[in-house]
């Protein structure tokens, strides 16, 4: 089953349902803003004070940063994590099988694009809702110089507590700590958060964020993503955050598979590079 709804105007959402799970994609963003596997809970964290209007990032769900993660390298005056997830994509296809659904929607170069960033592509997601939730975002470019991208999807994960999680998987591990002035330092153990947390794992397989107030385990798969960025604002930045809000910190955290960075991803003309993330709820 789908249904499309103008629910906010200027963001149309398409709602899937099936035999194994439903989910909300709002084509503004291309951005999936809820999957939930039949009978378990809403995996998704969505801020309860997140804005939903053209223009305004979505804070919750899945954005989708590109074709910069984080500030613009060259161009400090362009919104953090580029212009996709402010921009409106559209759908391509839709194909329903009994537990399984396959979306996929486009993002293309455009004068409005151009003028941001001078260089043409077509960013392509397809999104498979069924037992796991399935992301594969492909970069191709049609002009005739290679271009230079970083990308993440910024997934915000629903949880009991912050003190009651924790992310497994990491351990060994460099990352950029970019709390303050970046530094690089060494993970030992599981990841557990008590303080404003930002950092750039390098070279993460497997991860799984594990939840001992609800008892849940979600594991997050990926290939062509190097980095995983674990991100929470905790309570002194979240009362800066206008669509935060207080106290709403400790339900959410951020593990995000991406190319960011200095792991920046060349596509030569007339090829394409695609990066895909796997979400599985136990
Ligand atoms: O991915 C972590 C991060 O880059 C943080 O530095 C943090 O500020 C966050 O993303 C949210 O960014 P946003 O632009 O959505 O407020």
């Amino acid at each position: 089953m789908i249904a499309f709804n103008e629910t906010y105007p200027g963001i149309t959402i398409l709602s899937v349902e099936n035999k194994a799970a439903s989910a909300d994609i709002s084509l503004y963003g291309g951005h999936v803003l809820s999957y939930k596997p039949a009978g378990k809970d809403e995996v998704l964290f969505m801020s309860p004070k997140s804005v939903f209007e053209p223009g305004k990032p979505i804070r919750g769900g899945i954005p989708v940063c590109f074709p910069w993660f984080g500030p613009n390298p060259s161009v400090p005056t362009e919104p953090p994590h580029g212009f996709a997830r402010t921009s409106q994509w559209t759908l391509v296809s839709v194909s329903e099988k009994k537990k399984e659904t396959t979306i996929i929607i486009e993002l293309a170069s455009s004068e409005a694009t151009r003028a941001r960033w001078p260089f043409d592509f077509t960013l392509t997601l397809e999104i498979r809702v069924g037992k796991t939730l399935d992301m594969t975002l492909t970069t191709s470019n049609p002009g005739k110089d290679p271009i230079v991208v970083t990308t993440a999807l910024h997934t915000y994960y629903a949880i009991s507590d912050i003190a009651r999680v924790s992310v497994l998987g990491l351990n060994g591990l460099k990352y950029i700590d970019r709390v303050g002035p970046a530094t690089v330092k060494d993970q030992t153990g599981p990841v557990s958060i008590s303080a404003e947390t930002d950092r750039v794992y390098l070279g993460a397989e497997d991860v799984t964020i594990r939840d001992e107030g609800s008892g849940r385990k979600v594991l997050i798969s990926r290939t062509g993503n190097p980095d995983t960025v674990v991100w929470n604002c905790w309570e002194e930045k979240s009362k800066t955050i206008g669509d935060i809000g207080e106290g709403v910190y400790r339900s959410y955290v951020c593990v995000e598979a991406g190319s960011v960075l200095d792991n920046k991803i060349t596509i030569a003309p007339d090829t394409s590079v695609s990066q895909s993330m796997t979400i599985k709820a136990k």
